[in-house]
């Protein structure tokens, strides 16, 4: 922050480029320390500018040597250009278009910030989105520019046997002193952000796909030598969604060819570069023995994400980086619906909405709050969130709620057949939908609001029966509070589905006053003020309303449920996720009374009811094993610190241990017969059931353990030494690193020793350290910085061991403040190599606010320090600034 201010870019500044490229000839010349990129641009004036005067044309470019600049085959002198720090500006050309050809020279080798073109294992690969290309070459760096690609790649053979970039393969050849090169041609036009080239040593696996117009495409997965044998899994998670696109939406690829490449050094989870996808390799590497269940489904996600983005992301963009929540919003509300119908959807839907309330509820409530399209922002890396993301998808699905299945595709097929091949907005999406479904009466302008207004609405309500009357009046209230720049909010249009269960534990008919069409049993109601009631007649006796079925809406629920209404809906909910829902507010409930007793300086007693409630789901645990460990789980800690007006570190810790401890010692021979039932799950298999039996045999040992029972203890061990799954090895080492067992270092060093040459598997080793719940856990992570297998080089690393530690509920926020010394050395040392993981991890300290007095003070001193830091990134300054505002 020395250097003044960096400069916010704000959406209501958007103009179109006053020069549209339509082709773009790369080649790169890649040589050690010194890589030669030249790029021929096909450019012609705008027409959407026209008459607007001769424009030069302004292209950006950072962090690389300009070596020559010539227009229409004419070389420009250093006089006839301007060279700014971040740009060049190239007067406007005379006629309406023009070729411009420019020559740099790069090193990716010294990129550390893993953006535009870098090296990872000796490999080098790219990263442009957001705004990577712009370190390649200069360019109209922003998504609106659309443009046709050639792609020359030259570089030694014995180095870089695979030379790949996007679309087709058009021609190779040898070249002097043991070089070669590949020609790739991609005919669709995209933007650079999408541009992608790798070259390396590496090895794949191939398949194929028919397409249902009968397309043979080839698909590949380039990965390291030696781990050939992860890839398969992600295969076919690839197969099954190229099928399923074509089900579901009716979209079909593109090309005949379809290349993934996974690399250890990534920033993200991967990236949707047109035909030539680059993963994290924890996105692409499974074996049952290095990966767990929760890597699996991680992997089919993101396979699935990012091929889904070929046609919501690449083939229709978005205009300008306000709209990120276009592709990315719609395309996560893809990959989650493909999830679900690969797996169990009320299971999908609860791990859903965990993360949702987990990260995205806690970004509304901080400093760092924005709308799902934001209005400004000084560095776009800064705004792939929770909200742009997740939230964003909770958007799509209100439109899937309101329109119906039928409704929702009409609106996509609309969206695709005005858009094709163009970049385009929220608002252009939203007219797609509205417009596709007419007869539908829904105030567009009003749902529009979830895009622009930030936070997440609390709906708070009550109902009265009228056993004279035979009525039942739901009220609904809802409220938004004001976030970083909104003050004043208007009321939002919140869908709820619901439903009202009778006393013998079945829906009843709703049927609104008024109304004589026939009864259904459930119904969406459109909550469109600050305040409504609802009156539903013929009800025959007292309902327990079920509100915000399967979270129909992103908002925090306030409703006067007694503990016997929750006990009631956790066994007669008919909807799977509102069972689950209710027994996660009770638990929240119990929970945050026991803390309050604790900080009262009273006793804190369990109740006996909610054991028994929790029980009760133990006793189901054989109708859905998947549904029953999420049952059995009770809310995290930083969910249950979102709830409170200040975070009780220690006494949320110590409540939610002592309720564990209970549940444990009170089920422990229902648990011990649960977790004997479900130990067997025959030859491996991630199917739903393999996988629910799982989670449900780790939930009753987590139990066991919690308890400090000795037989639980002896399982565990067992379990640990035994198992040969990484699920059930992983577990055992979690629960073993969190106690005082005696064994816990030989089992850390044995599982350190075992894997030492899986970096994907020690980097569970570390994050399973780091968020131990130990007193020594701070002073841990810092020896282990020293260990030979982290490197602060490494994203994924980082994120295991120092992510890990900062999503530490109590050790992070340790009341000496050591937890934040730590983490704020590390974001200054991570500032000057890659920005973006600085960035991630700053925002950790977001939440200061909501500490005690004592935390306040020791987090406001690391994030000053933090700030005074020289030479301060524009990802860690816009984090840093806005909590400190
Ligand atoms: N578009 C990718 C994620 C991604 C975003 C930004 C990146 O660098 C700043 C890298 C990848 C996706 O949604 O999968
Ligand atoms: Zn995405």
């Amino acid at each position: 922050m020395d250097k003044g201010s960096p400069r916010a870019i704000h959406l209501r500044d958007y103009a179109p480029p006053a020069w549209l490229i339509d082709t773009v000839d790369l080649a790169f010349d890649l040589r050690e320390g010194a890589t030669l990129v030249t790029s021929r641009l096909g450019i012609r004036r705008n027409p959407a500018r026209a008459g607007e005067g001769p424009q030069p044309l302004v292209l950006d470019g950072q962090d690389m040597e300009l070596l020559t600049v010539a227009v229409d085959n004419r070389l420009l002198t250093s006089d006839d250009y301007a060279q700014g720090p971040e740009s060049l500006t190239i007067p406007a050309p005379a006629g309406e278009t023009a070729t411009v050809e420019i020559v740099t020279r790069i090193k990716p080798e010294e990129n550390t910030a893993l953006e535009g073109l870098y090296k990872s294992s000796g490999n080098y690969c790219t990263q442009c989105e957001a705004e990577g290309f712009r370190k390649i070459t200069y360019f109209q760096d922003r998504p609106d520019v659309m443009a046709k690609y050639t792609v020359r790649i030259e570089a030694e053979r014995a180095k870089y046997p695979v030379l790949l970039s996007n679309g087709n393969l058009v021609d190779q050849g040898e070249s002097a002193d043991g070089r070669h090169w590949t020609r790739w041609d991609d005919p669709w036009p995209k933007p650079c952000y999408l541009f992608a080239l790798v070259a390396g040593k590496l090895v794949h696996i191939e398949d194929h796909f028919t397409t249902r117009s009968g397309r043979d495409v080839t698909l590949r997965i380039y990965v390291e030598p030696g781990n050939e044998d992860k890839c398969g899994h992600a295969m076919e998670s690839l197969k099954k969604s190229m099928k399923w696109d074509e089900d579901a939406y009716g979209l079909e690829y593109d090309l005949d060819i379809f290349n993934i490449v996974a690399v250890g050094d990534f920033n993200m989870g991967a990236m949707e570069n047109k035909s030539l996808n680059v993963f994290n390799t924890k996105y692409i590497l499974a074996r049952p023995d290095t990966a767990t269940d929760m890597d699996f489904l991680g992997i089919e996600a993101v396979v699935a994400h990012e091929y889904f983005h070929n046609w919501t992301g690449n083939r229709v963009t978005c205009r300008d980086w306000f709209q990120l929540s276009l592709k990315e919003g719609l395309t996560v509300f893809r990959d989650q619906q493909f999830s679900a119908d690969m797996n169990s959807a009320p299971v999908k839907r609860i791990q859903d909405v965990q993360r949702l309330r987990q990260v995205q509820f806690a970004e509304d409530a901080g400093p760092t709050a924005h709308p799902v399209r934001p209005e400004s922002y000084i560095e776009i890396n800064n705004f792939y969130t929770p909200t742009v993301y997740e939230k964003g998808a909770e958007v799509l699905r209100m439109y899937h709620t309101l329109l119906g299945a039928a409704g929702y595709r009409k609106g996509i097929d609309l969206y695709f057949a005005r858009h094709d091949g163009q970049a385009v907005t929220t608002d252009d999406f939203l007219a797609a939908m509205r417009d596709a479904n007419p007869d539908v009466s829904v105030d567009w302008e009003q749902f529009r609001r979830w895009y622009a207004q930030a936070g997440t609405p609390v709906v708070e309500g009550e109902g009265r029966y009228d056993a004279d009357a035979k009525t039942y009046t739901l009220t609904l209230r809802q409220t938004l509070a004001p976030t970083p720049g909104q003050p004043e909010k208007l009321p939002m249009l919140v869908p709820v589905a619901m439903g009202l269960v009778g006393q013998d534990g079945q829906d009843l008919p709703l049927r609104l006053a008024g109304e004589d069409a026939p009864a259904a049993t459930e119904r969406v109601l459109l909550l469109t003020e600050a305040e409504q009631s609802f009156t539903f007649t013929g009800v025959a006796s007292k309902p327990v309303p079920s509100l915000f079925r399967g979270f129909s809406a992103p908002v925090k629920l306030r409703f006067a449920y007694t503990d016997g209404d929750l006990t009631f809906l956790m066994a007669n909910d008919s909807d799977a996720f509102n069972r689950w829902e209710a027994g996660q507010t009770l638990a929240a409930k119990i929970i945050l009374g026991l803390v309050a007793d604790r900080a009262a300086g009273r006793d804190m007693v369990v109740p006996q009811g909610f054991v028994a409630a929790l029980g009760k789901a133990l006793d189901r645990a054989g109708e859905d094993t998947s549904f029953a460990a999420l049952a059995l789980s009770l809310p995290t800690e930083s969910y249950l610190g979102q709830l409170m007006e200040v975070i009780d570190v220690d006494g949320i810790h110590a409540a939610r241990d002592l309720v564990k401890a209970a549940i444990g010692r009170t089920h422990r021979n229902a648990l011990l017969k649960a977790y004997r039932d479900n130990a067997d799950t025959g030859p491996f298999s991630v199917s739903p059931e393999a996988i629910g039996k799982r989670s449900c045999k780790n939930a009753c040992l987590a139990y066991l353990m919690a308890a400090g029972d000795e037989e639980g203890r002896r399982l565990c061990l067992e379990q640990f030494r035994t198992a040969a799954g990484m699920t059930d090895v992983i577990t055992a080492l979690m629960l073993i690193a969190d106690s005082d067992m005696p064994e816990r270092e030989d089992c850390l060093a044995a599982f350190a020793d075992k894997w030492k040459g899986e970096a994907l598997v020690m980097d569970k080793w570390f994050s399973i350290q780091a968020m131990a719940s130990h007193p020594d856990t701070v002073k841990r992570v810092t020896a282990l910085l020293s260990h030979p297998s982290f490197s602060i080089r490494n994203p994924n690393k980082v994120y295991a061991l120092v992510g890990g530690f900062s999503s530490n509920p109590v050790c992070f926020h340790a009341a000496d403040g050591s937890g934040y010394a730590f983490l704020a050395d590390r974001v200054i040392e991570l500032n000057a190599l890659n920005p973006q993981v600085a960035s991630r991890m700053v925002k950790a300290f977001a939440r200061w606010r909501k500490y005690d007095g004592e935390r306040q003070a020791a987090a406001k001193v690391e994030l000053e320090r933090i700030a005074h830091t020289p030479n301060l990134s524009r990802d860690v300054y816009e984090i840093v600034a806005r909590s400190l505002e």
